[in-house]
Order: C-alpha cells, then sequence, then structure tokens
C-alpha cells in the first residue's frame, strides 16, 4: 500500500569529536550496542499499527522514536531500508468492525488513512515499503507452505477448526529476545492474545500461523486450506519478504517484546537458519491516568484530537521527543504547554539576524542522539544555544545552521 508524503532531510556538514555509529539498546542482549552498517544500507522494521482506532500518542511516540533512528543513520551517510507493516485483518479489528456495524476493510482503510495524515503532521520519514498484511497473504501462505516438510508447523487435533500452528520451542534460540523463563512466557502469552491452553496443542507456547475461516470471518483459499495469517507470520513473512534475513533492527514498542518479537524471531530462524534481526529495540510504554494507553482499553489522547483543538504538530513532537525513548511516561496537558513554549523560545532564536555559532551545538545533539538516542539531551543543547542568542551575536549563518540541523536530526521544523 501507499505510505505517506515524503519528508526532505537536509544534510548537514560533519562535526568533530562525534561517535560514526549509532548505539541503542538491544532487548536481545540486554545492552547497548552499535547498529546499522559502518557504511551502505542500514535496514529496519518497525510493527505497524492494527487500524481499528486513531494514533494515540503511544504510538506517535514509537513511530517518532523509530524516526530518529532513521535520521540518525542519514545523517552517518548511510541508506536506509526500512519496512513498516499494517495488520489490516486481525481480531480486535474484526471485533470492532463487527461491533459497530462498519465494513472491516472500510475500517481498516479510514483508520491506516488517519493513521497516514497524523505521520505528516509529526514529520515522520515514511516506510520504503509499508505493507498491509492483506496484501501479502500470499507471502504468509508460502512461508507457512516451507515450514512444512520439517514439521515446524502442524494442524492442530480440531476437527471443526484445524488451524495450523507453529512449534516456537522447537526454533533455535528460542527466548534469546525476552529472556523470559516458560511459566512466565506462558502468562504474558495469555494476556496478549495467545492461546496456551487451547487443547490439542503440542505446546502451549506454539503460535497459530493459519486461522481456518470460521463463518463471517474474511478468508482466503490456499493449500493449507481457506482461512487468514495469524499475527506473528505476517511480521516475519514481510520483513523477510522485504528485508530479508538478518537486518539491523527489528522494532517497536516494548509491549511487543513478548510474545510478538520473540515469535517472529523464532519463525525466521526456523524459515531462513538466520537470526531475523540483529537488534531488536523497543520504545517505552506512554501511559495516560496510570495505565498504558491503550486503544482496547479507551484510555488515549489522539495526535488528531491535539490537532483539531490547535496544538502545532512540532510542538507535540517536541512533547514526545523530550522523554528518552525507553522511559516510561505518562501523558499530562501540560507537556505540550511546555514545549509550545520550548518551541516559540526556539524559532525566537532562530529567526534572529545573527546569533552564536551553532558548530558545538550540532555536535552535542548528534553525540546525544548517536547514545542510544538521548533525544532530551539532544533538546537541552538547542535549548542552551537558544539561551545564548539572547545574550551573544556572532555568525549571520549560525542561526540558518541551527534551523537545518533541528530539522535534519530532530524532524522539528522551526
Ligand atoms: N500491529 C501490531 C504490531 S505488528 C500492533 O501492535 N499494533 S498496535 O496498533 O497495537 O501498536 C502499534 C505500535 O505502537 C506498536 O509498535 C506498539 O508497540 C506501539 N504502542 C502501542 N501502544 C503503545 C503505548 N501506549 N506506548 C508506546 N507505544 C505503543
Ligand atoms: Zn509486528
Amino acid at each position: 500500500m501507499y505510505a505517506w508524503a515524503p519528508v526532505t532531510v537536509p544534510t548537514l556538514p560533519p562535526s568533530v569529536d562525534v561517535p560514526d555509529r549509532l548505539s541503542l539498546f538491544d532487548t536481545g542482549e540486554g545492552t547497548i550496542v552499535p547498529v546499522g552498517p559502518a557504511d551502505g544500507a542500514a535496514r529496519m522494521y518497525v510493527c505497524g499499527i492494527t487500524p481499528y482506532d486513531a494514533t494515540h500518542l503511544g504510538h506517535a511516540n514509537t513511530y517518532v522514536a523509530f524516526d530518529l533512528v532513521n535520521r540518525v543513520w542519514r545523517d552517518l551517510g548511510l541508506e536506509v531500508d526500512y519496512t513498516q507493516n499494517v495488520t489490516d485483518v486481525d481480531d480486535p479489528l474484526l471485533e470492532r468492525a463487527a461491533a459497530t456495524g462498519q465494513e472491516w476493510e472500510e475500517l481498516a482503510e479510514d483508520q491506516t488513512e488517519l493513521f497516514r495524515s497524523d505521520m505528516e503532521d509529526l514529520r515522520v520519514l515514511p516506510p520504503d515499503n509499508y505493507i498491509g498484511a492483506v496484501e501479502s497473504i500470499s507471502c504468509v501462505i508460502k512461508l507457512i507452505e516451507e515450514l512444512v516438510p520439517g514439521g515446524l508447523v502442524y494442524q492442530v487435533d480440531d476437527p471443526d477448526h484445524p488451524d495450523w500452528y507453529f512449534r516456537t520451542p522447537e526454533a533455535p534460540g528460542f527466548g534469546a529476545v525476552s529472556h523470559l523463563d516458560e511459566a512466565r512466557m506462558i502468562d504474558v502469552f495469555r494476556d496478549n492474545g495467545g492461546d496456551p491452553d487451547r487443547p490439542g496443542k503440542k505446546h502451549p507456547l506454539d503460535a497459530l500461523v493459519w486461522r481456518f475461516a470460521r463463518p463471517g470471518e474474511p478468508s482466503w483459499t490456499s493449500s493449507l486450506g481457506a482461512g487468514r495469517p495469524g499475527w506473528h507470520i505476517e511480521c516475519t513473512a514481510i520483513s523477510l519478504r522485504y528485508l530479508g534475513p538478518d537486518f539491523d533492527v527489528q522494532g517497536g514498542g516494548s509491549d511487543l517484546v513478548f510474545p510478538h518479537h520473540e515469535m517472529c524471531a523464532a519463525e525466521a530462524v526456523a524459515a531462513t537458519g538466520q537470526p531475523m534481526a540483529s537488534a531488536f529495540v523497543h520504545s517505552g510504554m506512554v501511559g495516560l491516568h496510570g495505565e498504558k494507553m491503550s486503544k482496547s482499553k479507551g484510555n488515549l489522547e489522539l495526535v488528531s484530537r491535539l490537532r483539531h483543538s490547535g496544538a502545532d504538530p512540532m510542538a507535540i513532537r517536541l512533547a514526545l521527543l523530550d522523554h528518552h525513548y525507553r522511559s516510561d511516561w505518562e501523558w499530562t496537558p501540560d507537556q505540550l504547554d511546555r514545549a509550545t513554549e520550548r518551541l516559540q523560545h526556539w524559532r525566537a532564536a532562530a529567526h534572529r539576524d545573527t546569533a552564536p555559532a551553532a558548530d558545538r551545538a550540532i555536535a552535542e545533539m548528534r553525540r546525544a542522539l548517536r547514545s542510544d538516542l538521548d533525544a532530551p539531551a539532544a533538546l537541552r543543547a538547542v535549548d542552551e544555544w537558544a539561551d545564548s542568542v539572547a545574550v551573544e551575536d556572532g555568525d549571520p549563518e549560525a542561526a540558518l545552521r541551527m534551523v537545518t540541523a533541528v530539522d535534519a536530526l530532530l524532524g522539528i521544523r522551526l
């Protein structure tokens, strides 16, 4: 499917004394590691939305975090090959459509369109491949078919619905993303759309890969029977098809560490003999009223609602960037007020005729972002520069250099 409008990223002159690679926290390794190649193209997959409700600030925070990864890589001179999926057929979407009487395809299309406009407002760079589950059905079927001869997928012992399952715990390295013990995995799986207690499965952690058609549900014919894909295999198939194995970053919010990313990783290694990705990177959870912001609970603040109430999208983006990407935090409206003031302060400084040299601040921004995406420290470097503009004169070009750097590295238009 089409993504959203491209965003131009200006190029900056190099800085001295800054790291020459991006490092991020890899959930699997439990430590900060260099990510992406030294040159050439970096490959990133980020788990996309399930389009049954509008983009909330939690989603926005996750996509803005990975947008910084994209921008830092580009600033390092790398090409970026970025794929994101849209889970445009899955249980929650079908349930919402059934509850509201809307066609599921129409619900998915409407919400995906709203997501695109939210991403455009926030100046998030579009993925190179924006891929729906529905348009990937043949790719999913092919991947499952490839797993059949090795006995890694089987049909559950249920004559009415002999759904196909993947033998997740058989995959080499299973557990290396989340490091949970089996009892905990089973509990988390149960709470996150899994079915560990289903009779007829060979192991509680086996993952549904092809669900036989049920009355009233959409289905596609295949050698496996008429049905639709399970969730994890969707991202495995799409990432393998568009990025190949062992890509640089598999990303998403920390709610996806287990089961989703662990199970995708297991399917990919079983299918290819290679790891799915070199690093598994997770953004923190944004909460509202003491709980994780979520469509299912309905405790949301929407990007589109803030926009309609007059918020500058750059202030929304700045409010998100003021939190380190790995921290869990709560949204409160005063954060938008603070970000709006900060933006005004930066804009006032950027539009002066002369300004103090920007090179030190730009180097500091790069240093902060390349070191596990420390966006709050990068923002502080811009604050200091903007503060100094009030007291120091200097170079007529400096303000323009800062505007360009804030655009390229932070995606904020001044
Ligand atoms: N379609 C699947 C991924 S394949 C899915 O999880 N969709 S989602 O719409 O529920 O979430 C979309 C993205 O936003 C995921 O990367 C998820 O980890 C992230 N996300 C969801 N809720 C939050 C939250 N409260 N804070 C931060 N990120 C969140
Ligand atoms: Zn996914």
